[in-house]
């Protein structure tokens, strides 16, 4: 078996699980997990930078899944890589199960965070991106993370996508790569049907680098995400052309590839067979949970890679922080998950100020007080912290403690249900998830929001000393910090 058909096999490893699950929970979405299989699967067996023994390692590479619906996807992909159980697989979507229709965020198992409402992940996404691109800039190579996000039809419908891609662009974050699941189905009809618009042309324009290919060719998809890493100054698209329920047949062995009736429910009550359909993907019916041998030695070879590689970068990290004492102190503090210590009685407001005085007084009191503080304004900043204006977060500029992103007026959906405008607001969110900064975003008719609430994961397990490492096994190091 050369490569590529490996590849193919444990693509077809994951339609099968994802397929099966949904089978056995009797209701899922197994049609668009079945095309993506392909990308998730070169993507994690080739380029997902990861310690497999320390899921929370603050330099990995971070794999966002905007379309929850295929979590069966991600599922069969982490089962793969040994964080999911087949029981767990078994037990999708059922009550108290470790599988849920929508997983949200669980660092252990690699769930970065997926979004139910399309759109977030791709928000998700670019705040991550901006953390780790200032990360990068004020630390330099001991944190260059690639962030990932797959996206699909329904989620660059979003609106929620068009501000976040616009802002992604304009920032030139070219750590961010995002697969596009182009398999022209959705929900309930063929995507032609409410969309006739030019996706690549419209990322183009704002200044991303786009790719298309056929999106269930592993060899394509690789020399697409070699490209998309060393393309330097703008985010990548990958567009890919997939087949919904790729692999699926009926009971007479015919084609029922490309069907919308596939997207939200289990192969059986979707016209496809399910048996027939295992059965030409190359599994058993009988038992389709199983992790083929070649594919588990392919992962099992990816995961010896992966700690070779993890290695090297602590090593690398070790010796930066040798040389970097004062650095690398900030940097800990600020990946460890600890808030400033803030006096709030020193911050003095005017009675009777307005409340875009008072939020900017407050900014200005923090800016001094919080160094991973990354503020996004919706072109308000002048009215809110003049402080603030000489720190721009910009392309290629090495940033100071405590920098403004410029979102611009992005102010474009009236009555945007919550207080600040939504895209805001989720890359804010994400930034907070990325653990390390403390969000604030400031928008039309709001004082700002500031997340500066003590983070509620449990702490992870830093190796800042190669030496103290892996050996002394996954549990022993928590909060082993300089
Ligand atoms: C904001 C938002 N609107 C609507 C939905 C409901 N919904 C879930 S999946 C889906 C269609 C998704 O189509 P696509 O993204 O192409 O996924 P595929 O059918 O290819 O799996 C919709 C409308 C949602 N999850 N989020
Ligand atoms: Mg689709």
């Amino acid at each position: 078996m050369n490569k590529t058909q490996l590849l193919n096999r444990a693509a077809d490893n994951i339609r099968i699980l994802a397929a099966a699950a949904v089978e056995k929970a009797k209701s899922g979405h197994p049609g668009g997990a079945m095309g993506g299989a392909d990308f998730i699967n070169v993507l994690f067996s080739e380029f997902l930078e990861y310690d497999p023994e320390n899921p929370g390692w603050e330099a990995r590479d971070r794999f966002f899944l905007d379309p929850g619906h295929m979590a069966p996807m991600l599922y069969g992909q982490l089962c793969l890589a040994g964080k999911f159980t087949l029981e767990d697989l078994k037990n999708l979507r059922q009550w108290g199960s470790v599988t849920p229709g929508h997983p949200e965020r669980e660092i252990e198992r690699m769930i970065e965070n997926t979004s139910g409402p399309l759109g977030q992940g791709h928000t998700f996404a670019v705040g991550a991106a901006i953390a780790a691109k200032w990360f990068n800039q004020r630390y330099g190579e001991i944190h260059n993370p690639t962030i990932y996000a797959f996206i699909s039809d329904g989620g660059v419908q979003e609106e929620i996508s068009q501000g976040a891609g616009r802002l992604a662009g304009h920032l030139g974050l070219d750590n961010l790569v995002m697969f596009y699941d182009s398999n022209t189905i959705q929900l309930s009809t063929g995507c032609g049907e409410v969309t006739s618009e030019d996706v690549a042309a419209k990322y183009k324009a704002w200044g991303w680098y786009v790719q298309e290919i056929p999106g269930n060719d592993p060899d394509a998809i690789r020399e697409a995400l070699i490209k998309a890493k060393a393309h330097k100054g703008e985010p990548s698209l990958i567009i890919g052309h997939t087949i919904m329920g790729k692999g699926c047949v009926t009971a007479e062995g015919a084609n029922w590839e490309g069907k919308c009736s596939t997207h939200g429910a289990p192969l059986s009550k979707a016209g496809a067979s399910f048996e027939k359909t295992i059965e030409h993907l190359g599994g058993n019916p009988e038992d389709p949970f199983q992790i083929f041998p070649e594919v588990k030695k392919l992962y099992d070879d990816r995961a010896a890679e992966l700690r070779e590689l993890c290695n090297k970068k602590y090593e690398a990290y070790y010796e930066w922080k040798q040389a970097n004492p004062l650095a690398a102190n900030e940097y800990e503090t600020y990946m460890s998950g600890e808030t400033p210590c803030i006096d709030w009685s020193l911050i003095q407001q005017k009675a009777g100020a307005a409340t875009r005085n008072a939020s900017g007084t407050v900014l200005s009191f923090l800016a001094e007080n919080v160094g991973n503080m990354i503020v996004s304004s919706a072109d308000l900043s002048n009215s809110e912290d003049p402080r603030l204006q000489e720190r721009r977060f910009q392309r290629s500029v090495p940033p100071s403690r405590c920098v403004r992103t410029h979102h611009g007026v992005r102010h474009d959906r009236n009555g945007a249900p919550r207080r600040n405008h939504p895209c805001l607001r989720h890359v804010l969110r994400l930034q907070r998830l990325y653990e390390t900064c403390c969000p604030h975003g400031g928008a039309h008719g709001t004082a700002g929001e500031i997340h500066l609430e003590p983070r509620r994961l449990p702490r992870r397990r830093r190796r800042t000393d190669p030496r103290a490492g892996r050996a002394r096994g996954a549990d022993s190091s928590h909060g082993e910090t300089a």
